[in-house]
């Protein structure tokens, strides 16, 4: 029997940092409706999608931040999106800041059932840019300063969406450039990675040139090969847009197994994007090329847990 999944990926428009929750939810609401009338299944909203991307602001004082973070969910703020997927028995994915009752802060996604069970959460394990105020950057990306690394792993769960069984996964943002985190999303025969992410349309690091084009081939390259070598779907779906001055990319696309882009965003603004996902494609390439259990060599693998930093190469002279 064909497995068929239509999933949405929600892009957002830019939020101002003056913008409260109210005005990011009643947009998502908004999205989601749209998503359910068009018969989606599923839709999968950003990275920290509730807030302007708040790493870029500097706090001294970490308490002076806790308005950016979810002490609860769903809260009074976040229950409109809740009652709106349960209206539409529509499930969804959320980015979000979360801070723990004991006082750990993470960069957290969840994927809620339609019912407003918390079916799945992950904490970003690759968490970008500094911890303390850079004065050589012209824009702050202090992800290292808000939040603690994700002590969670990379689950991956087999729950309902629609009226079917999905392997569903997640990663966060700068996790999709690094191979490592999707093949053990792989190794659990992920079948949906669900992936929210903000990025700056320059990279602010400043120390060397990167090409503007190269910004957005980049994301595409990454999760387009992360799809390709574990054999699954993903949405990638970005924040996008200007917000107070700095610009995000957008580009927000739904993969296919193939590594092939099924939908892309084109505007930089709230904007919703669907493919019709025939899960059974998943099955060809785990069969075949990636079968893992047939060609994998973990015994030739041991440098990617062993080590972190990259070491120099032994050097090869000639003896004459
Ligand atoms: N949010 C996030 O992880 N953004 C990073 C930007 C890195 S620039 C310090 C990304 O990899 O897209």
């Amino acid at each position: 029997m064909t497995r068929r999944l239509v999933l949405a990926a929600a892009q957002m428009g830019p939020i101002q940092k003056a913008e409260g929750r109210d005005v990011a939810v009643a947009r998502m609401v908004r999205l989601l409706e749209t998503a359910a009338r068009r018969g989606a299944e599923v839709v999968v909203f950003p990275e920290l999608a509730l807030t302007t991307f708040f790493p870029r602001w500097y706090e001294e004082d970490l308490g002076r931040a806790d308005h950016w973070y979810e002490h609860a969910l769903p809260s009074n703020e976040t229950a409109p999106l809740f009652e709106a997927a349960k209206r539409h028995g529509i499930g969804f994915h959320l980015g979000y800041a979360e801070k723990t009752p004991d006082g750990h802060r993470f960069n957290t996604a969840v994927y809620v059932h339609p019912n407003g069970e918390i079916v799945l959460k992950y904490r970003k394990v690759h968490l970008p840019g500094h911890s303390e105020y850079d004065p050589q950057r012209h824009v702050q990306h202090l992800e290292k300063r808000y939040f603690e690394v994700g002590n969670l792993g990379f689950p991956v769960v087999r729950a309902p969406i629609g009226d079917k069984q999905v392997n569903i996964g997640m990663l966060i943002c700068n996790d999709r450039r690094w191979p490592e985190a999707w093949r053990v999303l792989g190794l659990q025969q992920v079948e949906l990675v669900m992936l929210g992410y903000n990025t700056p349309s320059l990279n602010m690091e400043n120390r060397g040139f990167e090409a503007h084009h190269l910004r957005v081939a980049h994301s595409h390259l990454s999760i387009q090969a992360g799809c390709y070598q574990n054999s699954c779907f993903a949405a990638g779906v970005a924040k996008a847009g200007t917000e107070d001055g700095n610009e995000l990319f957008g580009h927000s696309i739904i993969v296919n197994p193939q590594g092939e882009i099924m939908a892309m965003a084109t505007s930089w603004d709230d904007e919703l994007i669907i493919a019709d996902c025939d899960l059974g494609m998943c099955e060809l390439g785990r069969r075949t090329i990636f079968d893992f259990a047939r060609h994998r060599r973990p015994e030739a693998y041991g440098r990617i847990t062993a080590q972190v930093g990259s070491e120099a190469p032994a050097v090869w002279t000639p003896k004459a």
